[in-house]
């Protein structure tokens, strides 16, 4: 657990949250206070603030204060709540799968890249399926970025091809067969009933049967997408909301010289091997 825990210096001395029975802050400590905003399928009126109510009772929370009821739509009303939850959390015990190369800068990219590979890194990306939100993929590769920070089109060692949305992922899959690329990366926006998961499941049967699987790197992002779902589906990494294209950069670079060194050892190791028949020692080979 890394994350950094806050430290209070008050009349009591100085204050911070337990971290093995952590509870939300509302406006003290260890208050317990959630807000929750809800839609209930009735008309918004007394009888849907008590059922909104006593459901928040069914879930355990006490202090439960209906703050706003409002109406969503023709039988549809909306709540915001706030709760006491008596419930904790041991946050020593929280482990977050990360991607967890070092952080390089686009001139420490560019460096490694031009330096260890000898030539440019190729890398192909789509968002695929029905999904037609380009904004993500687009921050991601086009040279202008996002967040200040450069696009994947800028990087003088990357060659970034960028397919747009709505795009088949047999077409993905087959440009990267035909571009001979190094990554694929796919943006998934849409999650409504876990489209986004039957499409990355989609789209690593593709890469199977390409015959692509361990050979190129598989990066999938979205507001949704974590790296811990992204490597439980088969992919190398998973990169979420907020996510910026020097970290995705420095990721791909760094694992494709790693893999590309391990191709070299293995290659290496191959040839150092003894070998039998006419590579034998001699005084084995004549012997009758
Ligand atoms: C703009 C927008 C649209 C535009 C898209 C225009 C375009 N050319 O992209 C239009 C109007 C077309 C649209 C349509 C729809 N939309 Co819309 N849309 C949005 C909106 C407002 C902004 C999305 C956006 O641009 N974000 C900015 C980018 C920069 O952020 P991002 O996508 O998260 O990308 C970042 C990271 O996720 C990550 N990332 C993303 N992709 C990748 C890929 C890789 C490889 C990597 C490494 C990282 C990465 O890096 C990016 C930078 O940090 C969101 C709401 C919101 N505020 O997010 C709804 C939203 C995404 N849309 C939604 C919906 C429901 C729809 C529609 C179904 C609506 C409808 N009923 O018609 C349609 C679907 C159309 C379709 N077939 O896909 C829902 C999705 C709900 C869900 N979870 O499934 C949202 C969340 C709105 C909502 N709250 O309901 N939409």
């Amino acid at each position: 657990m890394d994350a950094h825990l806050p430290k209070i210096t008050g009349e009591g001395g100085v204050r911070g949250p337990d971290p093995k029975a952590m509870k939300p802050y509302g406006d003290m400590w260890d208050d317990g206070l959630l807000q929750i905003s809800f839609c209930l399928p009735m008309d918004a009126g007394p009888e849907a603030r008590e059922a909104a109510t006593q459901y928040l009772q069914k879930h355990g929370f006490k202090k439960i204060g209906i703050h706003e009821m409002g109406h969503a739509a023709e039988g549809f009303s909306f709540f915001v709540a706030y709760v006491q939850s008596p419930v904790t959390i041991d946050v020593t015990r929280i482990k977050v799968p990360k991607v967890d190369t070092p952080r390089l800068d686009f001139d420490g990219v560019n460096a490694l890249l031009k330096e260890k590979l000898g030539r440019k890194m190729l890398v192909v990306g789509a968002c695929t399926g029905a999904d037609a939100h380009t904004v993500g993929i687009d921050a991601i590769m086009n040279m202008k970025g996002y967040a200040g920070d450069y696009g994947l089109e800028r990087y003088p060692e990357i060659e970034a091809v960028n397919l747009g949305a709505q795009v088949a992922n047999a077409d993905l899959v087959k440009a990267a067969v035909d571009l001979h690329a190094d990554a694929i990366l796919v943006s998934q926006i849409i999650t409504q009933h876990d489209i986004h998961v039957e499409n990355m499941r989609d789209l690593m049967h593709e890469v199977e049967k390409a015959g692509l699987k361990d050979k190129v790197m598989l990066v999938a992002g979205g507001p949704r997408i974590t790296h811990r779902l992204a490597v439980e589906l088969g992919f190398d990494a998973g990169f979420g909301r907020g996510a910026v294209p020097s970290e995705v950069a420095s990721y791909l670079a760094q694992e494709l010289v790693k893999r590309q060194a391990a191709k070299a050892a293995e290659k290496a190791a191959e040839k150092d091997k003894p070998r039998g028949g006419r590579g034998s020692p001699p005084g084995e080979g004549g012997k009758k």
